[in-house]
C-alpha cells in the first residue's frame, strides 16, 4: 500500500497539517460512501490533533451516510479566507469538488492543498497529491497515512473508514477486494468498526419507489452483437416510479453481472438536460477509464463514467442526441 507515493510527499503533507490551524476537507461533488467515509474520518482525526476543521461539499451526503456523525454539519460554499488548508479526499480530477467554478484561487497555489485520491484519472491538482490507484478506496489510504502520521484511529473514525471499503467494494464483491482491503477490515473491526450500522444503511434501504425504477431499467436491458450490455433509464421512467436519480445507484452492478459480456453500460437522463453514462466490467482487458476519457469523464479500468449533454432516444440502439 502507498507503493505508488513517493515518501516526500507523504512527509510534506504531514508538515502542512502540523503547521495549518484551520482546515477544510473536501470530498468530491454528489459524495458517495466513501468520499463521505473519508471527509469525516479526515475531519476526527484532524480535531483531535487540535485542530480547527470544516467539511465542505457543494452536495449534502447521501442518505445512506447520514448513520455516521456529523453528516448534518457539511457546509455548502467554500470561504477560502477561513482557512490555511485544504484537504480534497477522493475527488479524481481537480474539478470533482467543483469549486474551481467559484474559488478559482483553489487551484492556481495561492493556498496550501492536499489531495489524497485512488482514482486513476487524478490529474495531481494539489501542492501535494498522495494518489495511489490500487486503492479500493480512498479510506483504504487514509488507513495506511494515518498509521503513518501517527494519528489514532478511535471507534468512530474506524467506521467512517470501513464505509468507504465497504461501500466502494460493493460489500467486498467487486474485485478490488484484495488481501490488503481485507486485512484492513480486519483491523477496522479490531478498533470497533461498526459493520452491521454500515451493511444495514448503505445497501439495505430499498424504497417501493427505488425498486420500481430498477424494475424499467432492468426491464429494458439488451446485449448487443458486440457483447457490451446496455440500458437507458429516462425522465419518463423517473416520473412514472417517483423515484429521482439517486435510487439509480447500485443498478449497474446488476447489469455487470452477465456472463460474457464485455461491458456494461447504463444511460440515465439527468434533471438538467444531461445524460450520465456508468460503465462497469468483469473483464481484465478493457480499460473504461479510457472511454470515459473520450467524452470527458473518468473513473477506474473497470468502473467509470462520463456525462454529456443531450437526452436519450430509443432507436435499434441506445442513443444520445
Ligand atoms: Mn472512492
Amino acid at each position: 500500500m502507498l507503493t505508488s507515493v513517493p515518501e516526500h510527499d507523504i512527509t510534506v503533507g504531514l508538515k502542512l497539517i502540523n503547521e495549518a490551524t484551520r482546515i477544510a476537507v473536501i470530498p468530491h461533488r454528489s459524495p458517495d460512501g466513501d468520499a463521505v467515509g473519508s471527509a469525516l474520518a479526515m475531519k476526527f482525526v484532524l480535531k483531535n490533533a487540535g485542530k480547527n476543521v470544516d467539511t465542505v461539499c457543494v452536495d449534502p451526503p447521501p442518505q445512506n451516510t447520514k448513520f455516521l456523525p456529523e453528516t448534518n454539519q457539511f457546509i455548502n460554499e467554500l470561504k477560502t479566507d477561513n482557512y490555511d488548508l485544504l484537504i480534497f479526499v477522493d475527488c479524481g480530477a481537480s474539478y470533482m469538488s467543483k469549486f474551481h467554478e467559484t474559488n478559482p484561487e483553489i487551484l492556481d497555489g495561492s493556498i496550501n492543498t492536499i489531495n489524497i485520491d485512488h482514482h486513476e484519472s487524478n490529474d495531481f491538482f494539489s501542492t501535494v497529491n498522495i494518489v495511489e490507484p490500487k486503492a479500493a478506496s480512498t479510506t483504504q489510504i487514509l488507513f495506511r497515512l494515518f498509521q503513518k502520521w501517527g494519528f489514532e484511529i478511535n471507534k468512530q473514525t474506524a467506521t467512517c473508514l470501513m464505509t468507504g471499503l465497504y461501500f466502494d467494494t460493493g460489500s467486498f464483491r467487486h474485485n478490488n477486494t484484495t488481501p490488503e482491503v481485507m486485512k484492513i477490515s480486519g483491523e477496522l473491526l479490531k478498533l470497533g468498526a461498526d459493520i452491521k450500522t454500515i451493511s444495514k444503511y448503505l445497501f439495505k434501504k430499498n424504497s417501493i419507489n427505488k425498486l420500481k425504477l430498477w424494475g424499467s431499467a432492468l426491464s429494458k436491458i439488451r446485449k448487443n452483437h458486440k457483447e457490451i450490455v446496455t440500458s437507458a433509464v429516462t425522465q419518463e421512467d423517473y416520473e412514472n416510479c417517483q423515484a429521482d436519480t439517486k435510487d439509480l445507484e447500485g443498478v449497474v452492478d446488476y447489469l455487470n453481472a452477465i456472463p460474457n459480456s464485455k461491458f456494461c453500460i447504463l444511460l440515465a437522463e439527468d434533471l438538467k438536460g444531461g445524460v450520465k453514462a456508468s460503465m462497469r466490467t468483469q473483464s481484465e482487458n478493457v480499460d473504461l477509464s479510457k472511454i470515459a476519457e473520450v467524452f470527458g469523464g473518468g473513473g477506474h479500468k473497470m468502473a467509470s463514467g462520463f456525462r454529456i449533454d443531450g437526452e436519450i432516444k430509443e432507436e435499434k440502439h441506445w442513443t444520445i442526441q
